[in-house]
């Protein structure tokens, strides 16, 4: 029988049966808590700790200090919890039992709550800082420049090198951002739906990201790294992607009304798929720099 009714001590003296009801309570709960949680994640995610696949020679370093944080959080998580269990059950209140002994000041514990939570943040800080000094760092050494405009509510693309460009219009229809037509998600097979940003795989790519009126953010999930858009300043930040693919963007930055249609998309390609839609860039009269990358026909269109 594992309801006890008998009263407090009644229940205390009968020792196991209410405790294990418990237990075995908590341990459904618990089973039943990560089996709803974890169904929806695959083992590379769990490997990753809910990181995007990384795309550029950079994003690892990202990926590596997200993953160890999770791993000595996870560590001394399990330390204090296991100390606070031990200590749960092995001070419990027994039957008869008086007030323990009560102990203040004790020196060599202070001593360790004081210096160990410490030693963690400085250790925090350190890595965050040599990651973030190697993930900014910029050594000129690109082999493709991009100036990268964000502007209300879309980007433009100037591929500094091949002196090309291209501008977005902002995602959805200027309607459905006022709420007058239902919103529909841009279509990721709809190659105009978004602007585009091509990029040669295994290439050094030096961003340049400049705004003509509001601070926005240039962010690429796949690349682990973001980076605000401020007017008045460029703000400049160099990736190597290494993966072939098609890669989601968005602005990361409260940037007003229209925000969420700031969609964009990455592309990495190879070589020869650059270079022929630099062509194609410059056949469609996309040659040149747009300087502001917001006042264009496409644009404004919408
Ligand atoms: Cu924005």
């Amino acid at each position: 029988m594992t309801v006890n009714t008998g009263g407090r001590d009644a229940k205390r003296d009968s020792g196991t049966p209410g405790f294990t009801f418990g237990r075995r309570a908590g341990v459904a709960a618990m089973g039943l808590l990560g089996a709803v949680t974890l169904a929806g994640c695959s083992t590379a995610d769990w490997e990753r700790a809910g990181m995007p696949e990384p795309v550029t020679e950079q994003a690892p370093t990202v990926l590596n200090f997200w993953v160890g944080s999770w791993i000595a959080a996870m560590a001394v998580g399990i330390l204090v919890w296991g100390l606070m269990f031990w200590a749960f059950i092995a001070y419990r209140r027994r039957k008869n039992a008086e007030i323990p002994v009560q102990t203040r000041y004790h020196m060599p514990i202070e001593a360790l709550w004081t210096i160990a939570p410490l030693i963690m943040v400085v250790g925090i800080f350190y890595f965050a800082a040599r990651d973030e000094a190697e993930l900014t760092s910029v050594t000129n050494t690109q082999e493709q420049t991009v100036n990268v405009v964000g502007f209300r509510w879309s980007w433009t693309f100037n591929y500094v090198n091949e002196n090309t460009y291209d501008v977005g219009q902002p995602a959805y229809p200027a309607n459905a951002a006022q709420g007058q037509a239902p919103r529909e998600p841009v279509p990721p097979d709809n190659e105009s739906a978004v602007p585009t940003l091509w990029l040669p795989v295994n290439q050094k790519v030096k961003f340049e990201l400049t705004s003509p009126d509001v601070i926005h953010s240039f962010w690429v999930p796949n690349f682990l790294f973001k980076m605000d858009v401020v007017p008045g300043r460029t703000n400049v930040f160099e990736a190597t992607p290494n993966k072939v693919g098609t890669y989601a963007g968005k602005c990361a930055e409260l940037c007003g009304v229209d925000h969420s249609r700031m969609l964009f998309r990455v592309k990495v390609v190879t070589q020869q798929e650059f270079d022929a839609h630099m062509q194609d860039l410059r056949n469609r009269g996309q040659g040149g720099q747009l300087q502001t990358g917001r006042t264009t026909d496409r644009a404004q269109a919408v």
